[in-house]
């Protein structure tokens, strides 16, 4: 593969990712992410945390709607008239805000615009979502001085990337083609890269008591242990019934007609606002593992496995 310089990346991404609501790019702690971040990372920073907090972490796309909507369903004795709230309300996005803004007057969706706000607002126990890394993750979770319980969830990069290039053409004005998006993921000008970087903060920790580190790969391939895995994780039990009923609730095709979990709440909100870039998209795309091969050029994918091998050796992690 034959790649841009810096420079010229971000003069690119620039040039074909920016928005009304996106004005420019910064780097928080080797981070990339939007400048918007720098008005909200103190407040993260010192979030007042709880032991009894439940907090899904992931790098975009990685399956994190999948994993909060297991969690909230096994916390919430599988309540399914209360999971009808939209999954964003439920388990709100701590840093939503950095992407549309507090300048904004029109206050329609308060956990995306007041996002903090909200998480501060909930009924304990809270569930939180979040992209960040470790490092970038409230004082009282990185000292352990607080223990919330964290499911941090990954997803081979190939996939990951792939499923990164639709939804930033979907709702965050990429205009660019596949081609340079790969560069700025793999040269880390995506939002939360460096990628290894933020899955490894999490891996690295996954002995903790609190912390159970989970792949998406798995989760196709036997939901039902990683169901059980959680509900003990999490200190709770479910029926032979119930691991039927939410495996049901839990698939592919259910998920992507449910109207709480599919994200067309938020489509049509940022609709509303002319910030919808692409009509056509859909956030629950192919919800599958190895759909890069029919994106993604053999150059490309010798490039990726070469990467994930020399990032990965001696961590004992395999994506
Ligand atoms: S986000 O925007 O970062 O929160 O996105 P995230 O939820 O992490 O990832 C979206 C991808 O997860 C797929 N998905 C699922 N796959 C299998 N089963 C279920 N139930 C499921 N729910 C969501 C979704 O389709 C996205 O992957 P792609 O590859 O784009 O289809």
């Amino acid at each position: 593969m034959e790649f841009k310089s810096d420079s010229e990346l971000i003069e690119l991404r620039d040039r074909y990712g920016l928005s009304s609501a996106r004005k420019g790019y910064g780097e928080f702690k080797g981070y990339s992410l939007p400048e918007s971040f720098s008005k909200y990372q103190k407040e993260i920073e010192d979030l007042e945390v709880y032991d009894d907090d439940v907090w899904v972490t992931s790098f975009p796309k990685s399956g994190t709607t999948w994993t909060e909507e297991l969690v909230w369903c096994v916390a919430n004795d599988l309540d399914f008239e209360a999971a009808k709230v939209d999954v964003d309300e439920r388990f709100p996005f701590v840093e939503f805000c950095m992407y549309f803004g507090m300048d904004d007057p029109n206050d329609a969706i308060p956990y995306v615009r007041r996002s903090i706000e909200f998480v501060k607002s909930r009924p304990r126990p809270r569930f939180i979502k979040s992209h960040l890394p470790w490092e970038l993750m409230p004082k009282q979770i990185r000292t352990f001085e607080r223990r919330p319980k964290i499911i941090h969830v990954a997803r081979n990069p190939k996939d990951v990337c792939v499923s990164y290039y639709h939804h930033v053409r979907f709702l965050e004005n990429y205009s660019g083609d596949f081609n340079l998006y790969v560069q700025l993921f793999l040269r880390n000008k995506a939002n939360y890269a460096p990628f290894f970087n933020n899955i490894l903060s999490y891996w690295s920790r996954r002995s903790e008591p609190n912390i159970i580190f989970l792949k998406y790969e798995d989760m196709k391939k036997d939901l039902r242990s990683i169901l059980l895995q959680v509900t003990e994780f999490l200190g709770y039990e479910l029926s032979e019934d119930q691991v039927k009923t939410l495996l049901h609730h839990l698939s592919f095709e259910v998920m992507k007609h449910n109207k709480a979990t599919d994200h067309s709440n938020l489509a049509a909100f940022l609709k509303s606002k002319g910030l919808l870039f692409n009509p056509d998209g859909e956030f629950m795309r192919t919800g599958t593992s190895g759909s890069f091969k029919s994106e993604m050029s053999p150059a490309m994918i010798e490039y990726f496995n070469r990467w994930t091998e020399e990032n990965l050796a001696d961590t004992g992690l395999e994506l």
